[in-house]
């Protein structure tokens, strides 16, 4: 049996993989791992069948057998050791490609949920304009270090990686905000990322949803 995610009916991003279950689908894209998809609404997202697998009722879920997940980085992660391709075999290298999984999800992702949470969630607010100056330096503060890290590698840490596979979707929602090109290495970095072939394969998936729910009135 192959193993089945949940994703939004109708993503708010309108199919442009920025919602999480993209990062599930280009990790098993990435190892070839053939799965399904259960498509939920933001309805069926609270009832008690999807919050028996996902407590918060969000996407995405995996369940494969006995084994029901939710959490994106604990999903790649899952599918990253059970299959060769995203993870190194030296240990060493391994454990830093898990490192920059937390990197990805602790650290350079927190405050671009911010600038998201400032644009959408407090534009109308007095101080609107101040915080937003904020959040953008403190994300300019975040991209720079790791564009310095970065250099003029491919990847972050030889080989590519789950970890440059969360690094990158994280960076990913940052290119409307004009921030990602004031590193071009990064811009590069992210662009390298959207470029492998896996990536195109759930990034045309995730825009066939897009189209059905649009072709079905949504
Ligand atoms: N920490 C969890 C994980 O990594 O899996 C976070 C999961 C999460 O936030 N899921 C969101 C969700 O289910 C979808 S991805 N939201 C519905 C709810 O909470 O009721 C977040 C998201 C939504 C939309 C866009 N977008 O349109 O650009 C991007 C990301």
């Amino acid at each position: 049996m192959n193993p089945t995610i949940t994703a939004f009916e109708r993503s708010p991003d309108g199919g442009k993989g920025l919602s999480r279950d993209m990062r599930v689908r280009w990790a098993l894209e990435e190892v070839e791992q053939p799965y399904n998809v259960r498509l939920v609404s933001f309805a069926a997202m609270k009832q008690p069948a999807h919050m028996a697998v996902h407590p918060f009722g969000q996407i995405p879920t995996y369940e494969d057998g006995d084994l029901a997940l939710f959490e994106s980085g604990a999903i790649v992660l899952h599918i990253a050791e059970q299959h060769a391709g995203l993870l190194p075999e030296d240990a060493n290298a391994r454990a830093r490609a898990i490192m920059w999984m937390f990197a990805a999800l602790a650290t350079i992702e927190p405050p671009i949920l911010d600038l998201q949470t400032a644009k959408f969630q407090e534009n109308d607010r007095s101080w609107a304009a101040e915080r937003m100056a904020l959040v953008r330096d403190r994300i300019r503060a975040r991209l720079g270090q790791l564009s310095n890290r970065l250099g003029s590698a491919e990847w972050l840490d030889g080989a590519f990686s789950a970890g440059d596979l969360m690094m990158v979707h994280a960076l990913l929602r940052l290119r409307p905000s004009g921030l990602l090109d004031e590193y071009p290495n990064l811009a590069a970095y992210v662009f390298g990322g959207q470029a492998r072939p896996a990536y195109q394969r759930a990034q045309l998936a995730v825009a066939n949803v897009a189209r059905q729910a649009a072709a079905s009135g949504g």
